[in-house]
């Protein structure tokens, strides 16, 4: 039924992306006038107004994974043009690789690791490391992922409490108005927070520093959201204890300063990046286009794009 619908892919689709669109459209390599849909997996391309100007019939951006600061939806729904992402199929996978993160980086894992390794056990036993007991997780944005990662930290016997843009009334953990306030109230932070210009470096040096000495930051949302020279130097001058980062300001470059630190855990961007829940991605990105081009509408719009994406679905 949907032969005819032509799809473009920006950056590196995954197999089954590739496969599944395959199977349905009319698949192309680069900008055309016949191109209606748009199926966004990674790389480094702005997807704004200046950029679907070379789409003059696009519908819809399907977007591989549920951060979309790469995309500037708000100028695409007024262009009549619906953005989808995936939320849920990724948030137990992230969530457990936040709680991995965090234990790892307070025990050492990674540093164990190499110890062992190395030979030095046969030697004397690694020295003794922090602890989670007693800690209080302070979570920078409570939505899908931040609410899956404080369900494990309970299970984790650790207090919660979290800052983001307003209360929710129905969470049982303590809402901190300011980040700072949140900050001074705990001695781990726990960025879940999706990027983009209005969070943009709000984990500052007076944030981290306010986390005290045995301060722990992990983030797993998006590396814009720390001010990264601002943490390099609170964790060169002991300001903080220690970092655990699955994102980066400049993926996939890494401060040199950060690598050469022993004492912080650094991992590839790899919070959803397991087989089982890249493939759901994968197949989410295809079945979005696939439900529109059949007249059934989007399936995970983004809040920006809901209301257009309801206006334009099919009645009844
Ligand atoms: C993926 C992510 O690494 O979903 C997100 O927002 O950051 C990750 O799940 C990313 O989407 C891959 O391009």
């Amino acid at each position: 039924m949907n032969k005819k619908v032509s799809i473009c892919t920006v950056g590196t689709a995954p197999p089954l992306v590739a496969q599944g669109l395959a199977a349905q459209f009319d698949v192309v390599g680069e900008a055309s006038l016949e191109v209606r849909g748009l199926a966004v997996c990674g790389g480094h391309t702005r997807i704004d107004a200046p950029f679907v100007e070379l789409f003059p019939r696009l519908e819809i951006v399907s977007s591989f994974g549920v951060g979309y600061d790469h995309i500037d939806a708000v100028s695409l729904a007024k262009r009549g043009i619906v953005v989808t992402h995936t939320p849920d199929v990724l948030t137990g996978e992230v969530a457990d690789l936040a709680l991995g993160l965090l234990i790892a980086t307070v025990r050492q894992l990674p540093q164990v690791d190499r110890y062992l390794r190395a030979g030095k056990w046969l030697e004397r036993p690694y020295p003794l490391t922090t602890t989670l007991r007693g800690r209080k997780v302070g979570i920078l944005g409570l939505g899908r992922i931040g609410k899956a990662i404080a369900r494990r930290l309970e299970a984790c016997d650790l207090e919660i409490e979290y800052h983001g843009r307003k209360p929710q009334p129905e969470v049982a953990y303590r809402y901190h108005p300011t980040l700072l306030g949140l900050a001074q109230s705990c001695d781990v932070l726990m960025v879940v927070a999706s990027g983009g210009a209005e969070t943009r470096h709000i984990v500052n040096q007076e944030v981290l520093e306010a986390l005290g000495p045995d301060g722990i930051v992990i983030n797993v949302g998006r590396g814009t959201v720390i001010d990264e020279q601002a943490l390099v130097a609170a964790l060169r001058d002991k300001k903080i204890l220690s970092a655990g980062l699955d994102v980066f300001e400049d993926e996939p470059r890494v401060p040199a300063e950060l690598i050469a630190m022993e004492h912080v855990v650094l991992l590839p961007h790899v919070g959803s990046a397991s087989v089982h829940t890249r493939n759901a991605m994968g197949q989410l990105v295809v079945d979005n286009l696939v439900s529109w081009f059949g007249g059934k509408g989007a399936m995970t719009p983004v809040p920006e794009c809901q209301a257009l994406a309801a206006s334009k679905a099919p009645k009844g």
